[in-house]
C-alpha cells in the first residue's frame, strides 16, 4: 500500500447540546481527521476521538497530536505496508496512546478498503447490511426532562435507551423511568463513579430490569467489577477499563464483566477491535459498539465494525442529526425505524463534505511520505 501523504486536520465542531456525564460537560468537540494518501488519489479518513480533558481516559487532543507528530507518522515514514492489520503492530513499540493509534489506523482501513474498491465492513468482515441504533443520554437538569428525552427517542425509533447515571442521580431516576417505560430496553452508564463501598446501593438497581450496568467502577479495574458482578444479577458491560483483546481475556477469566462495549479508539484501532469481537464470539460474550461524540467519519468506522456478527446489541451509534447542526460526510448518517443502512460504496461509503470540513476547520498541516 504505497502512502504518499498524511494530512493532519485540527476541526473545532459545537454539539447542538451539552453532554453530561458524571464527570462534567462536553459542549464544544475537538479532534482530528487523518487524510491517508495514496499516488493514484486514492483518501481515506480517520477521526481522532480523544476529548480535550481527560477525564475519560487519559488521552487527550494534545496528547493525541504529539503521538502523532512526533511517533506515529514518522514510523509510517520509515514503514512499508501491504494490509492495515499491520499498522497494530508498527505502532506496538509506542505505549498504549490508543486513541492517537487508532486515528491514523482507521485512515489506513479506508484508504485500504478504497483501493479494494470495496465498503469498509466488507473488508472487516461485516456480515450485516443494516444495524440497529440505540442511543446514549447524557445526565439532565430534572428526571422530567430525561422523561421526554427518551419519549422523543423511543418516537424516532432508537432500539435502547442508555442513561447516564451518578451516586445522587441513580436509583430515585431509574425507578421514575422504569415506571413510565415499563418495557422498554434500558441500560445505565455510570462512567466509573463508584466504588465497591457502594455495593449494596448497586445492589437496588437490579429492581429495575437494566440490559446491563456499564463500567460502575474505576477506570482501571477489573478486580472490584469481577467481586461487584457476583452480587449483582444485572450484567455488567466494562467500557473504560477495556483496552485490548487481552484485558477482555482477562475480564472473562475474572468474571468481571458480561458484556464487552468496544470502542475502536479506546482499544487502538479496528484491527484490534475486531480481534475482541472474535474473543467475544468465540466466548459467547455479547459485543456492542460504543461512541466518542463523533462526527461523520468516526461515526462511520463505527457503523462498519458493527456490521460484524457478535455486534448483536444496539450500540450507541445514532443519527448525524442527534449531535450536530450540520455533519462532516454526505450523505449524512440517517436512523430509520431504528436502523442505519450500512453504505455499499467503497470504503466508509460517505463522501467528506468538503465546504462542512473547511467551514470547521481550524488548521492543516501536511506530511509527505
Ligand atoms: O461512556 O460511553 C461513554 C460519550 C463520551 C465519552 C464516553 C461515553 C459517551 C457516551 C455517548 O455514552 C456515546 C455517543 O453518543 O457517541
Ligand atoms: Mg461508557
Amino acid at each position: 500500500m504505497p502512502l504518499n501523504k498524511i494530512v493532519l486536520r485540527k476541526l473545532k465542531m459545537r454539539l447542538k447540546d451539552p453532554f453530561v456525564t458524571s464527570f462534567g460537560k462536553t459542549q464544544d468537540k475537538e479532534f482530528f481527521i487523518i487524510e491517508a494518501k495514496d499516488p493514484d488519489s486514492n483518501a481515506g479518513y480517520g477521526e481522532s476521538v480523544a476529548f480535550t480533558v481527560p477525564w475519560y481516559t487519559e488521552e487527550t487532543v494534545k496528547t493525541s497530536k504529539h503521538i502523532i507528530e512526533d511517533f506515529l507518522i514518522p514510523i509510517l515514514k520509515s514503514s512499508i505496508i501491504h494490509h492495515p492489520n499491520e499498522v497494530t503492530e508498527l505502532f506496538r513499540p509506542i505505549k498504549r496512546n490508543n486513541m492517537a493509534k487508532a486515528a491514523i489506523e482507521g485512515a489506513i482501513w479506508d484508504l485500504y478498503a478504497k483501493r479494494e474498491n470495496i465498503p469498509l465492513a466488507e473488508a472487516l468482515g461485516g456480515e450485516n447490511g443494516s444495524i440497529d441504533a440505540g442511543i446514549s443520554i447524557g445526565i439532565k437538569p430534572s428526571t422530567q426532562a430525561l422523561i421526554h428525552t427518551i419519549e422523543k427517542a423511543l418516537e424516532e425509533g432508537y432500539k435502547r435507551i442508555k442513561l447516564k447515571i451518578k451516586p445522587d442521580a441513580d436509583v430515585e431516576v431509574l425507578k421514575e423511568v422504569r415506571a413510565h417505560f415499563p418495557d422498554t430496553p434500558i441500560m445505565a452508564d455510570a462512567n466509573s463513579a463508584y466504588t465497591l463501598e457502594d455495593i449494596d446501593h448497586l445492589k437496588k438497581l437490579d429492581d429495575f430490569n437494566l440490559m446491563m450496568i456499564e463500567q460502575p467502577l474505576a477506570h482501571d479495574d477489573i478486580v472490584d467489577h469481577a467481586k461487584l458482578q457476583a452480587h449483582l444479577n444485572t450484567p455488567i458491560c466494562l467500557d473504560e477499563s477495556i483496552h485490548s483483546v487481552e484485558d477482555v481475556r482477562k475480564a472473562y477469566e475474572l468474571g468481571s464483566c458480561k458484556i464487552i462495549n468496544v470502542k475502536i479508539g479506546r482499544v487502538g484501532g479496528l484491527t484490534e477491535a475486531k480481534r475482541i469481537h472474535d474473543f467475544c464470539r468465540e466466548h459467547e460474550m455479547e459485543v456492542w459498539c460504543g461512541g466518542m461524540l463523533e462526527a461523520g467519519v468516526g461515526r462511520a468506522h463505527n457503523i462498519a465494525l458493527s456490521t460484524l456478527p457478535q455486534f448483536v446489541l444496539p450500540g450507541d451509534t445514532s443519527s448525524s442529526s442527534r449531535y450536530w447542526e450540520k455533519d462532516i460526510i454526505m450523505p449524512e448518517v440517517v436512523t430509520k425505524h431504528g436502523v442505519i443502512e450500512v453504505p455499499d460504496k467503497p470504503g466508509i461509503g460517505y463522501d467528506i463534505d468538503e465546504e462542512a470540513i473547511e467551514s470547521f476547520t481550524e488548521w492543516v498541516k501536511e506530511f509527505p511520505m
